[in-house]
Order: C-alpha cells, then sequence, then structure tokens
C-alpha cells in the first residue's frame, strides 16, 4: 500500500481476549438462570450460536430457533433487553475478578504502538462497557485514554459481518481505509473490515480456527511473542515470530 499506516482497529472478542466460551457464555448462563429460564448454552451449542453476532441478536436467535414456543413475560424486546443487561452485568464482574486475560501478546504490541504514536481503536459488536471494563481489568485504566476511538455496540444499525462499525471507526479516526490495518479472529469480522477496505490480520482462536479467512493479509496462531512465537496458518511473515510495529508496517507496505 502506498499510504503510510496511521492506526490500528482492533476488534475485540476473541482477538483482544480469549472471552467468549469462558467469559460471555458464562455471563449468559447466569442471566438466563437468575430469570428462572432453563437455557444453558453448553460450548457446542455456543459455538453455532457465535454465527449470530451482538448478544442480543444472539439471544432472539436462541429463542427463534430453540425455544419457538416461548412465551416472554413482557414484549419480547424488552425482555430480551433486561436480560441482556443483567448479562452484561456478569460479564463486567467476570472482567473484575480477573478471570479473562488478554491474549498473547496482546499487551505488549498495544503499548509498543501507543509509544510509537500509531492511533489505536476498536471496532466491536459488543456493548461499549464491555471494551472499557476488559481495557482496564488487565491494563489499567490509564489503558482506556491510549483508543482514540471505541467503536462498539448498537451505535451503528448492522453489525458484523456489515462493514458499518468499521466505516465507523474509520470517520471517527478521520483516515483512509489505506491507512489503517485490522486485526480480527473470526470470518465475519474479515468480512467487515474486508468490506470496509481493511486489509486484516487474523490471529484464530479455538472457536475460529476452522473459518475461511482468504483475503486476509495473514492468519496467524497469535500475535506471538518474544520467547514464544506464532505459527503461520496462512501468508507470509518473512522470518517474523511476533507481531510488533515493524512487522506490521512491512505488512501494510505489501498490502
Ligand atoms: C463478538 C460478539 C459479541 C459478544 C457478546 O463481538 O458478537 O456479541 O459475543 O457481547 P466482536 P454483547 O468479536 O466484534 O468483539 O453481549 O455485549 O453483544
Ligand atoms: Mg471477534
Amino acid at each position: 500500500m502506498q499510504a503510510e499506516l496511521k492506526a490500528l482497529i482492533f476488534d475485540v472478542d476473541g482477538t483482544l481476549a480469549d472471552n467468549e466460551r469462558d467469559g460471555h457464555r458464562v455471563a449468559f448462563n447466569r442471566a438466563f438462570a437468575e430469570a428462572g429460564l432453563d437455557w444453558d448454552w453448553d460450548v457446542p451449542t455456543y459455538d453455532i450460536l457465535l454465527g449470530v453476532f451482538g448478544g442480543k441478536e444472539r439471544i432472539h436467535y436462541f429463542i427463534k430457533r430453540y425455544r419457538p414456543v416461548f412465551a416472554a413475560p413482557a414484549g419480547l424486546d424488552a425482555f430480551v433487553r433486561n436480560l441482556h443487561r443483567r448479562k452484561t452485568e456478569h460479564y463486567v464482574n467476570l472482567l473484575k475478578s480477573g478471570a479473562i486475560p488478554l491474549r498473547p501478546g496482546v499487551a505488549r504490541l498495544l503499548s509498543e504502538a501507543h509509544a510509537a504514536g500509531l492511533k489505536l481503536a476498536v471496532a466491536s459488536t459488543t456493548t461499549p462497557e464491555n471494551v472499557t471494563a476488559l481495557l482496564t481489568a488487565t491494563l489499567g485504566e490509564r489503558s482506556v485514554a491510549w483508543f482514540e476511538v471505541i467503536a462498539a455496540g448498537d451505535v451503528v444499525p448492522h453489525k458484523k459481518p456489515a462493514p458499518d462499525i468499521f466505516r465507523h471507526a474509520l470517520d471517527r479516526l478521520g483516515l483512509a481505509a489505506a491507512e489503517c490495518l485490522a486485526i480480527e479472529d473470526s470470518e465475519s469480522g474479515l468480512a467487515a473490515a474486508k468490506a470496509a477496505g481493511l486489509a486484516t490480520v487474523i490471529t484464530v482462536n479455538a472457536a475460529t480456527r476452522q473459518h475461511d479467512f482468504t483475503g486476509a493479509a495473514i492468519v496467524l496462531s497469535d500475535l506471538g511473542e518474544p520467547g514464544q512465537g506464532f505459527e503461520v496458518l496462512a501468508g507470509e511473515a518473512a522470518g517474523a515470530t511476533y507481531v510488533d510495529v515493524a512487522f506490521l508496517r512491512r505488512l501494510h507496505a505489501g498490502q
């Protein structure tokens, strides 16, 4: 790419932290139990439900597909909204308890990129307070200010795989897609980033390893650390073993 790399736009769930199965899933189940529902999302069910982005959207889909005769006590939308609000509280409490660490290389890359003057942004489907709670719990309160833009949740009409949240982040950054790189973990996330014109680095996790990542700039097991390198699943790392700012600049220039 001709343009200089000016910003990194991070997905959150599955990318910054491996937080779906042991974080979000647990929080959903706690909210269901508390509401007296006999719904319990085990890992295989949750892996299917992860195809639907957004917690409220996921609950709606579950009811439609698995509990078609369920009659919500109030209107369905209000019922799901309230249930999801409690889910968010449970999730934030899980984060505060230290249950969810960042993935390998994330803390290192964020602090290096911030120090190098790259702008940092988030483009996520999750609820905004989940993002600030994750950053605060793992990197401390001041890390939230490293991010010029935290684009998350219902601020756009269409969630991933639609490109809306990445376009929104680019607008707020005041940058062109060619000046940025996205970091994602899922096929839908890649589709969203690509449709917004962004070159994308993929770090897979157990739930996304089998996804189709055609069109990604590179597909890695994780960001890697100096002593514990990544595995390259697709693309060319040119001898690098972990992702740092120099690696991202080279990758971006080659797009
Ligand atoms: C992943 C999602 C989210 C979370 C749950 O978002 O789809 O819905 O699973 O969060 P991303 P909420 O990978 O874009 O970060 O319940 O707050 O929606
Ligand atoms: Mg994700």
